[in-house]
């Protein structure tokens, strides 16, 4: 038996694009929305601050596992989709009318940046910043371009999408056919979408670590938790580690500082709560340390007020950031000492760092000596 061109040609068709194109709207969809959370989470508009809960403390890790997932599974279903109307891309005439204009058009702008959007996510995911932007606003952008550009690709496609989803899958043919069929195609094209996601879910789904052989994170690192900077990295091995270091708690001109040992002796409170990492992978552990809300509390701060996080580590994207005050009050809010039971490893922010319920990691602060009630 061979498998002739024409018989390849025939496995191609609006019957085997529409469905695939179904589910790639589907993880579009997902992936715009939750990517849009992640984005407000980490550049909050006041509606969104009035909006995102602390409850369940493991909503960001969702979403944000379901961002990169959706991302993954987006890539075999656009090659599929793509590889099924191939042919036709370069159908005469090329240009035409206005319909057809715009179809050609939004099919250039959608295709070039899907491909942009899923392969800079992936190369972020992967950890290889090879490029020369700055990711998430490109990214952040960009997706407005994509979704727009689908929106734009269905509403010219809806009468051809209808007939194709309403026409069976495979052609009425007398011929004896051989190879493989379309149902074969769309069979592949789900196993595509499987294997990619239970090869790297695992990042952020415990049951499937074993077997994600692609996660660029296996949940591995001191105390059970990924590294993401170390504190090499981040210049602070010595400050970190200094008999000078104090933390100083700052309202207006209200100020204690504390030494390891006095952060220490303050009542502690142990809390389960996930990092979750913007690039997709997550873990849950153990934290013990300070209800932030106390040492606001203590320095006369109110329970409405945001409170900035200020790092050790020399100024620079991740050294401050502002929690806040829903989070900021929330009892559930610590600044930790410890991790899994053992003082905080010096790589996940000994001596201090900030841990809170639905953010994403690149928020929780390590190595802290400074938090300040924004007044
Ligand atoms: N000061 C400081 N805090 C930081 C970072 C950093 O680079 N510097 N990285 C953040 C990111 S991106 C993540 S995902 C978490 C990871 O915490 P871990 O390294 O303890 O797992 O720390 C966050 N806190
Ligand atoms: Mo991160």
């Amino acid at each position: 038996m061979t498998v002739t061109t024409s018989s390849f040609s025939r496995l191609r068709g609006t019957a085997v694009t529409a469905r695939v194109g179904v589910w790639l709207g589907v993880a579009i969809t997902v992936c715009f929305l939750t990517g849009l959370i992640s984005h407000f989470s980490q550049h909050p508009q006041p509606w969104f601050l009035a909006v995102w809960p602390t409850r369940p403390v493991w909503l960001y890790r969702v979403t944000q596992g379901l961002h990169v997932i959706s991302g993954i599974a987006a890539i075999p279903l656009l090659v599929v989709k793509l590889w099924s109307v191939w042919p036709k891309l370069f159908d005469r005439p090329v240009i035409g009318g206005i319909t057809r204009l715009l179809e050609r058009g939004s099919i250039l702008v959608l295709v070039a940046a899907m491909i942009f959007q899923l392969s800079t996510g992936l190369m972020n995911i992967a950890q290889w910043y090879a490029f020369r932007f700055f990711f998430t606003t490109v990214h952040y952008a960009m997706a407005y371009i994509v979704v727009g550009a689908v929106v734009v690709h269905i509403a010219v496609k809806l009468p051809v999408i209808r007939r194709a989803l309403g026409e069976p899958l495979e052609e009425a043919t007398t011929d004896a056919v051989t190879g493989p069929s379309r149902r074969t195609v769309l069979r592949g094209t789900w196993l595509a979408v499987g294997l990619a996601t239970v090869v790297t879910a695992g990042q952020t789904i415990p049951w499937l670590r074993k077997i994600s052989v692609l996660a660029p994170r296996s949940g591995d690192g001191p105390q059970g938790v990924p590294i993401n900077r170390s504190a090499i990295a981040a210049g602070v091995l010595r400050s970190a580690r200094s008999p000078d270091y104090r933390l100083t708690v700052v309202n207006g001109p209200t100020a204690k500082s504390f030494t390891v040992a006095e952060l220490a002796a303050l009542p502690q409170t142990t809390r389960s709560l996930p990092i979750s990492c913007v690039e997709g992978w997550s873990v849950n552990a153990q934290w013990t340390g300070i209800v932030l809300a106390d040492l606001v509390a203590a320095v006369g701060g109110t329970s409405g007020a945001d409170v900035r996080m200020i790092s050790l580590e020399p100024p620079g994207p991740y050294s401050r950031t502002t929690l806040p005050a829903r989070h900021a009050r929330d009892s559930q809010t610590l600044i930790a000492l410890k991790l899994n039971g053992e003082t905080l490893d010096i790589d996940h922010g000994y001596p201090c760092r900030l841990i809170a319920p639905t953010r994403p990691g690149v928020l929780q602060t390590k190595w802290l000596t400074r938090i300040e009630v924004v007044t």
